[in-house]
This record gives structure tokens, sequence and C-alpha cells, in this order.
């Protein structure tokens, strides 16, 4: 085999967002697209050490890895840790750079967005911690990518990936790994397999969990089936799909309707269970009942020294800045460090590299821990069935509990999808323009008693980000936090994130979309949402 130069002209808009680089895969599919992104990471990140690659087995997904092994080995790549037939979760990809101690990863994914030829493709590198790259980092992939005029490859057939094991290629060692079993030795070690085993087998609980015909069918069954004992009819869209059943893989109630109907079903299941594309987000349902999110991330915190791995070793916790402050409330009651970051698991990197943070997580469906350096949706609903097993009581029963002794954050989301991005970006100029004004208005019975852009210095390396969104803080203890997605392929997204604190032990069950109604009316009103975009409701509430 030979590394040929291959000419290219460079494209302009291969600027990585909130996680890698998204876009339709039918512009993906370019001639030359992927190779100049990735020959512009190796131009940034020569390789150095062993490479994980792996991807949620979309559409494309096997088309590009083979590209990227082509890429690989050109660019002085000796070695490539591969999962079977193409898969990893983001998760499992982070934990092996870790366990294996690799100089990278590139992960193919577009996480819970749909798949296929007319779906969303994407690229994101990681590094030798497992975490994704920094933004410097992926400033200068952008940068690079722009100045590329040829890419470095070998010629030679495919490699097949459906076969485990070691052969070489090109000189370079591919191994082909089984992608669930380092992952699920993990989980083994974090969590009371003997508790949760003991649950599942009571003959008392049940639980369903659907891998949405993504990646997480294979690390369910290994987990939940093989290493915990569960039926195999506990597993529903178990098989990784490239175009994911023509289904959206994103973990909402909406999205995974046969789930919530076996769920409300007479004798059905007590525990619910999802995970996206990737298998970084997570949610968790009780016959009609959803833990959100931000709330998710607060319980485990306050639980954490129930599960083996976390006991005696909290050292402190954080949120992106939109996720509810529920967690804030525990960290205090704990007496623990609690940071604040942008949206993005890039920013939570640092301080779980510095032992600043054990718990992590997002309003978007994503908890983890400094078990590695990603958001982890299997990790998240093993937790959540761990303490199911030590308290001995329902999700919903652990969740109202919750709620009595902290109180309730109850939030809301309101996304304004395919926005034109001039306007998106007007409504967010204008509405920064105006903070200075905002403060002491009154919308309805709500007074804004704070507003501010969030603007954030990482505490461990100085690194800034500005501009990551407005927030309004009312004075009944509400907040509206506004900024634009990072993470859409088409148009822009306007985020909403609607947050009322809540004490009232009448009100601590109601449907958080009342609660948060007089902040929705200010919401809409402070932004002058409707007169900006033209619409007057959100496409989506989350
Ligand atoms: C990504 C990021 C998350 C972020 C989410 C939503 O998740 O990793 O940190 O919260 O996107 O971002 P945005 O609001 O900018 O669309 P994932 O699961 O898509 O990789």
């Amino acid at each position: 085999m030979s590394i040929v130069t291959v000419p290219c002209t460079p494209y302009a808009d291969q600027k990585p967002g909130t996680s890698g680089l998204r876009k339709q895969t039918r512009h993906f599919q370019q001639p030359n697209y992927l190779e100049t992104f990735v020959q512009a990471i190796f131009q940034v990140k020569p390789p150095e050490g062993a490479l994980v690659v792996g991807g949620d087995g979309r559409f494309f997904n096997a088309e590009a890895i083979q590209s990227i092994i082509r890429l690989a080995i050109a660019n002085g790549c000796k070695h490539l840790i591969i999962g079977r037939d193409g898969l990893l979760s983001t998760p499992a990809a982070s934990h092996l750079v870790r366990s294996r101690k690799a100089g990278g990863a590139i992960i193919l994914s577009a996480s819970h967005n749909p798949a296929g030829p007319d779906g969303d493709f994407g690229i994101k590198f990681n590094g030798p911690n497992g975490a994704p790259a920094g933004e410097d980092v992926t400033e200068a992939f952008f940068e690079a990518s722009k100045a590329l005029t040829s890419y470095q490859t070998i010629d030679g057939p495919p490699c097949d990936l459906s076969a485990l094991g070691s052969r070489t290629v090109g000189g370079a060692t591919v191994e082909i790994i089984d992608p669930a079993a380092d992952y699920a030795d993990l989980m083994e070690q974090l969590f009371d397999f003997d508790q949760i085993r003991g649950l599942l087998s009571s003959g008392r609980f049940h639980l369903l969990f659907d891998a949405m015909s993504a990646v997480t069918g294979p690390y369910g069954r290994e987990i939940l089936v093989n290493r915990l004992g569960a039926p195999e009819d506990c597993l529903l869209r178990a098989q990784p799909l490239t175009d994911f059943g023509h289904a959206h893989p994103d973990p909402t109630p909406a999205n995974a309707k046969e789930l919530v109907r076996r769920l409300a079903a007479q004798g059905g299941p007590d525990f619910g269970a999802a995970s996206d594309g990737d298998g970084d987000r997570h949610m968790v349902l009780a016959p009609g009942f959803h833990v959100n999110p931000s709330d998710s991330l607060a319980i485990l915190t306050a639980n954490a020294e129930l599960v083996p791995g976390y006991r005696g070793r909290m050292s402190g916790v954080a949120r992106s800045m939109p996720t509810s402050r529920a967690v804030d409330v525990v960290a205090k009651a704990l007496n623990l460090p609690c940071y604040e970051t942008p949206t993005g698991w890039k920013f939570f990197g640092s301080l779980l590299d510095a032992g600043a943070i054990t718990l992590c997580g997002e309003e978007s469906a994503g908890a983890g821990s400094d078990h590695i350096r990603e958001k982890d949706g299997v990790w998240a609903i093993l937790f959540w069935l761990n303490l199911v097993a030590a308290r001995g009581q329902s999700v919903r029963e652990i969740v109202e509990d919750h709620w009595r002794r902290f109180g309730r954050h109850a939030c809301v989301r309101l996304d304004y999808d395919g926005l034109p991005a001039a306007a998106a970006q007007e409504l967010m100029a204008a509405l920064t323009r105006s903070l200075g004004d905002l403060k002491g208005q009154s919308f309805g019975d709500q007074t804004i008693e704070g507003a501010d852009m969030f603007d954030y210095v990482d505490p461990i390396n100085g690194a800034t980000a500005k501009d990551q969104g407005v927030r309004l803080f009312t004075a009944s203890g509400g907040r509206v936090v506004y900024r634009l997605s990072g993470t859409g392929t088409s148009g822009a997204t306007l985020r909403v994130y609607l947050e009322q604190y809540t004490q009232e032990a009448a009100r601590l069950s109601d449907p958080a979309a009342d609660l948060v109604a007089p902040l929705e009316a200010l919401a809409k009103e402070a932004a002058m949402i409707e007169k900006l975009t033209g619409r007057s409701e959100p496409s989506a509430r989350v």
C-alpha cells in the first residue's frame, strides 16, 4: 500500500459547533468533505499513540470509517482501535481512550439528530483525556480546514470491521474490539450489580429499555441482560439500524411512544429508560411520570453516597448554565462546590481532570461523572436502577421525596426551530442591548430582578467563553435563559429555558408547564419573540 496525496479545494464552513462538526448527511457526502476535515484534525493533532474510532452506526458511518482509517495511516497512525462494525457509543469511546491510554478518538455521530441520506451526520475529536476537544482546538481545526489544498491517504481495499482481532494494514495495527465489553466492565466497578440483580430478579420490578434502534442496543443486551439477568424482552428497538428505523433518536417521551404506551398499560413495566443515537443522553420514566434531566442531576448528586463508585468521594458538581439550579440547592446542603459552565460537555473536561467535580450534567438529557469525559446515558440509567434498588422506592417516590426536601425547580424549554439565522442573531443582539432596561421591569406579576449575559472563565485553566446566553432572574425565584443552539444543521434554533422554583407543598407535583406559565409570558414579551421572528408559539416544548 502506498501513500497518495489527493489535491482538494478547501471548504469554508467546517466550523465545529457545540459538539463537533454536524451537517446534513448530503453535505458530508460532497467530494472530499469528510477527508478535508479529518486531514485538518491530523494537521492540528498529528496521530500520537493509538486512535480510537467508532460511531453510532448511522448512515454513512461505514464509508466514513474506511476513509478515516486510510487518512490516519497515511498521516502516521500506527494503531487504530475500532468498535466491531464501526460501532462505539460516545461514552464507550471516551472510556477506551482513557483505559487504553490512546492519543485520542474520532467519533462519528450527530447524536440525537435523525439519520439517513436526508438526516444528519457528524464528526468530533476527543483528546487523550477522553474529552471532546476544547474550543481552542476546534477553532484550530477550522482554520486548518480553510487552508487545505490536499490530503494524505493510502490506497488498498476496505478493511473488514466485522471480525474481532488485530490485522496489519499499511504497516499499522487495526484492532477490532467488542464495543460493549470494556464499558460494561467499567459499569460493574461503579454500581452495585448484586443489588440491581436482586431488584431485577425479585419478580416485583420490571424494566423496559428503549435503545431507539441506535448504538446502545448491544450495551443494553450486554449489561442488562447478560450481566444483570434481566429478560431479553426488557429491550426495545435494540438492533442498531443505519436510519434508526426512520425515527428520531432523541430520548423524549414524544420520541418513545411505544415505551410510554407500555409503561401506561395495566401490569406494564415499573421503570422505563431510553438513550439517544450515540448513547450519551438518557431518559428515565415511570408510569405516567418523566424525570426532568435537571432534576436527574440533582437527585443523582443527593443520593451519590448510595452508589459504591461515588461513596465518600464527591468533590464537587457542575451544571451547564441553562440547566436548572436544582443541583445548586443540593450542593449547598451537602457543602459541595458547584460550578456553572457554558452549554457543551467540553466545558466540564478541565474541572473533571482537576478533580474539582465528580458529577456534572445538562438540561439536554446529559449527566455524567469523572469515570469518563463524556455524558453517559447507560451510566445514568444504571445509577437510577442502583438508587431504586438501594432505596426500595419507585422512581416517582424518589423524585417527590427530593422535591419535598429541597424544593422543586420546574423547568420547560421552548425551541424555536428553523429561524433565519439573521433574525435569530438580531433577536439576541436586541435582547443584549436591552439588558440594562429590563432590570426592574414587570411583566404581569413577574418582576425582573437581574439581567445579564453569561460569560465564562474556566476556573482551572483561565480559558474564556463569552456571550453564552442571556439570563433574566425574577423576584419570585424564576429564571429565563435565551441562547442559540450550536447543534442544528439548518437555520437557527432559539432556545428559551424557563425555570421556576417552588417550595409550596400543594404545588410541588403540578405540571411543570403550569408552574412556569407566568415566566413564559414574560420570556416572549421581554425578547419580543413574535415581533422579531413572526412566531407566536415555539416549534417544540421540551
Ligand atoms: C450536545 C452537547 C451538549 C449540549 C447539547 C445541546 O449534545 O454535547 O453539551 O447540551 O448538544 O446543545 P445546543 O443547545 O447547542 O443544541 P449532543 O448529545 O447533541 O452531543
